[in-house]
């Protein structure tokens, strides 16, 4: 099965995937270095900028079937569930400050994470999207609230 990790940068997902991918013995890959090994994405100033249909499409071709694709881009690549992980948007800020973000960019993730932009996205291009609040929990609860989902959600689509 594949499982993509998204949600604003900060809420953990790397922390989580990594975690998962190993409870599961599944394989992890994060999009950024994918996409930084495969050419991916063009460099716009300090950031890169990734078509993410380009991506998708290279993607799909080259993972393996069980893995846990870690990224704020990872809804866009076909996999059987989509988890989006929540956070308290002060979580974020604090998070992203401690990161040396900058405040701009720390004000866009944190309204980014208030309007649920990454769940509206990640519902318009998968069926199977499952929202995960991570507030107040360890990284171990969280794999084990989404192991818990997963079952769920994949019993509830065979049958
Ligand atoms: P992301 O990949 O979404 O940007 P991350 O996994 O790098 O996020 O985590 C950001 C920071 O927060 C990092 O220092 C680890 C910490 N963190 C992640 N999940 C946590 C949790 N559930 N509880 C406490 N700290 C957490």
């Amino acid at each position: 099965m594949r499982i993509a990790i998204t949600g604003t940068p900060g809420v953990g997902k790397t922390t989580v995937s990594k975690l998962l991918a190993g409870r599961l013995g599944y394989e992890y890959t994060s999009v950024k270095d994918f996409a930084v090994e495969h050419g991916i994405g063009k460099r716009v100033g300090d950031e890169i900028e990734i078509d993410v249909d380009e991506l998708a499409e290279i993607m799909d071709e080259t993972i393996g079937k069980n893995v846990v694709i870690d990224g704020h881009l990872s809804h866009y690549v076909p996999v059987d569930f989509v988890i989006v992980l929540r956070a308290d948007p002060k979580i974020v800020a604090q998070r992203l400050i401690e990161r040396d973000y900058l405040k701009k960019k720390v004000g866009e993730n944190v309204e980014a994470e208030l309007i649920d932009e990454i769940l509206v996205e990640a519902l318009e291009e998968n069926e199977n999207v499952i929202e995960v609040d991570t507030t107040g929990k360890t990284p171990e609860e969280i794999v084990e609230e989404i192991v818990h989902l997963l079952e769920g959600g994949v019993k509830r689509r065979v049958g």
